[in-house]
């Protein structure tokens, strides 16, 4: 199974799938295609019909869209949890990460994800503070529910779904609420989250449009 993905200090929608593999422990190759216009760019559209990363090929078989390779990793493994057991619960899941897939654009557009930046704040606009508002509403809700550590107890698709957010809302001091403080340690603890920002700060290639 291969995973493409872009530069680990930016591509906030390839962290997604690549910590669920991680940490449902399941073996992948990795292949970074870098952004840049470097002379051996590799044209994203000769293995991603949609020119854009995360695509995972398994064997042939193409899933591309972060959220669609998340719900092909459930059915593939449906004894690693990649969703919650309870019905519910799996609805309520899949209903925040849809969420996440369309909308906080503000938070999206503005604060991106960066693995390497300097933690300082941002002047942010009132669509990014209503964006953090409603995060704070949906991680403080599901962690009294859950009990967490992770959104719905042990880490599933949801959490792959908003771990960008966790870089975003500590980079650029988004946040002081008691459920992100107790959810991004819980993330961060994660030696998989540990991995992928490492390798984000050793990359030497800088990107002035993401770095806000
Ligand atoms: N909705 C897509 C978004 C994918 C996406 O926008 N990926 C960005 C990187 S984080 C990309 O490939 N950009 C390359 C480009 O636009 O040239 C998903 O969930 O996978």
């Amino acid at each position: 199974m291969k995973l493409y993905i872009g530069n680990q200090k930016y591509s906030s929608w390839s962290f997604r799938p690549w910590i669920a593999l991680k940490v449902k422990d399941v073996a992948f190759e990795q292949v970074l295609r870098r952004f840049d216009d470097h002379p051996e760019r590799v044209d994203f559209k000769t293995f991603s019909p949609t020119g854009k990363v995360p695509m995972l090929d398994n064997d042939g078989v193409k899933v591309w869209e972060s959220l669609a390779i998340l719900e092909y990793l459930a059915d593939l493994y449906p004894q690693k949890g990649f969703w919650p057991e309870d019905i519910a619960q799996r609805a309520r899941a899949r209903a925040i990460s849809a969420e996440m897939l369309g909308g906080f654009n503000s938070l999206r557009s503005e604060c991106p994800m960066n693995m390497a930046r300097k933690h300082g704040a941002l002047d942010v606009s009132d669509g990014v503070r209503s964006d953090v508002a409603r995060i704070e509403n949906i991680w403080s809700e599901c962690l009294e529910k859950s009990g967490g550590p992770f959104l719905f107890g042990e880490f599933c698709n949801a959490d792959a779904m908003y771990a960008p957010v966790v870089n975003r809302l500590e980079i650029y001091k988004l946040s002081d609420h008691g459920a992100v403080k107790a959810y991004s340690a819980a993330m961060k603890a994660l030696p998989a989250w540990q991995e992928w920002e490492a390798a984000g700060r050793a990359e030497p290639w800088i990107y002035p449009e993401d770095e806000a």
